[in-house]
């Protein structure tokens, strides 16, 4: 038995892999993710491995992928071609849904995009990092991609920096960006229902590590919750003034002098307000008498506030 290649015009590939003619072409100029042979007339000849492989990035990027991670999936190996029919995810790899990585995200790519993320701050270069985040955000919802892929990225960055990889300026440009991106989420939240139980969010005087209470801050407005962000380094004082007709303070925690500002502002604010509730949340939150510390996971810290506050 011998056997025979069957190729297709351009027409025809983009139908059998289920996707329109320019999107094809456009995933093949932007992506490469085919690299088609010319008929001796000069036409586009797509195989069935090519028709195959864009099929695989058509069903990645309908399950939430960015077209660009999508195709380099696909072109480095890390997710195999599927080459079965194009409804039929049958024997298709599963992406960990509900899982640790964010939805469409194996735990490779997730350590592939930390490693771009710092090699981008290394570089000083801005639109690499926007490059690096456009992917990331596309990879699932704002908490699914902020606790799997955005933190653990902050992390590395600053392991990289503690051991003299990384200079200042790259971690200030990255953490910047990242700030920026969640500053956006956050306008992109609304205000949370006017009526709701509102939640006062900032960091302990001295405390300006707010990435993590910003997040956090998205996460309560994207419930519903209305929100008050108030950011890094905020003085006693300002926090007493803030609270007032709030019901929950929650207050980050990420550095150990973090912890003892957080805990002396949590005293002065149970002390002039006794009903309300207030949580520190962050990598050196601890929990102490009246003080509640938030699980690591946003939107399970967010439900431990809305549950303490109907309590
Ligand atoms: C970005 C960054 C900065 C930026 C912060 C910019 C900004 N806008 O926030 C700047 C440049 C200001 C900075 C300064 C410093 N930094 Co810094 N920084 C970082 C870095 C890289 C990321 C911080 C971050 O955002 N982390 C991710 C957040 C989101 O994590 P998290 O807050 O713990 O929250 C987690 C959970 O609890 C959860 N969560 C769930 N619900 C809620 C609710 C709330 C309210 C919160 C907060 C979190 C939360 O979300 C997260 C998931 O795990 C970290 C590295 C790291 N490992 O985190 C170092 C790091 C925190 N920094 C460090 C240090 C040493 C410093 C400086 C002292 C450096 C210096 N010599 O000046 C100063 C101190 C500044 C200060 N006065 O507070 C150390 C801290 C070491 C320690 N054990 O205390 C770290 C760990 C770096 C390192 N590996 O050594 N830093």
């Amino acid at each position: 038995m011998y056997h025979v290649q069957t190729m297709y015009n351009i027409k025809q590939a983009a139908a059998r892999a289920g996707v329109t003619v320019p999107v094809l072409r456009a995933w093949e100029r932007r992506y490469g993710i085919v690299n088609p042979g010319r008929s001796s007339g000069g036409y586009r000849q797509f195989d069935e491995e090519s028709v195959a492989r864009v099929r695989t990035m058509r069903t990645l990027v309908d399950e939430g992928w960015s077209p660009s991670a999508a195709a380099g999936a696909i072109l480095d190996g890390s997710v195999p071609v599927r080459d079965d029919q194009p409804t039929s995810p049958a024997g298709a790899p599963t992406f960990a849904l509900g899982g640790h990585a964010a939805q469409g995200t194996s735990p490779a790519e997730a350590a592939a995009m930390t490693e771009r993320f710092l090699a981008a701050a290394k570089a000083l270069q801005p639109d690499a990092i926007t490059s690096v985040l456009d992917d990331l955000f596309a990879r699932g919802s704002f908490e699914r991609v902020a606790t799997d892929l955005l933190f653990p990225a902050l992390e590395a960055l600053g392991d990289a920096w503690a051991a003299g990889q990384l200079s200042v300026a790259g971690e200030h440009l990255a953490s910047s960006a990242v700030q920026r991106r969640l500053g956006q989420a956050l306008e992109a939240a609304g205000s949370g229902d006017a009526r709701g139980a509102r939640v006062v969010v900032g960091m302990p005087p001295g405390g300006r590590h707010e990435l993590g209470a910003l997040a956090f801050a998205v996460t309560a407005r994207r419930a519903g919750m209305p929100v008050t962000y108030l950011g890094a380094d905020l003085p006693v004082e300002d926090w007493l003034a803030a609270v007032d007709g709030a019901s929950a303070a929650v207050i980050g925690v990420v550095t150990a002098r973090d912890r003892h500002a957080a805990i002396e502002v949590a005293h002065h604010l149970l002390a002039a307000n006794p009903g309300l509730v207030v949580a520190l949340g962050g990598r050196a939150a601890q929990a102490a008498p009246g003080i509640m510390r938030l699980p690591t996971e946003l939107t399970e810290s967010v439900a431990a506030v809305r549950t303490s506050i109907a309590a």
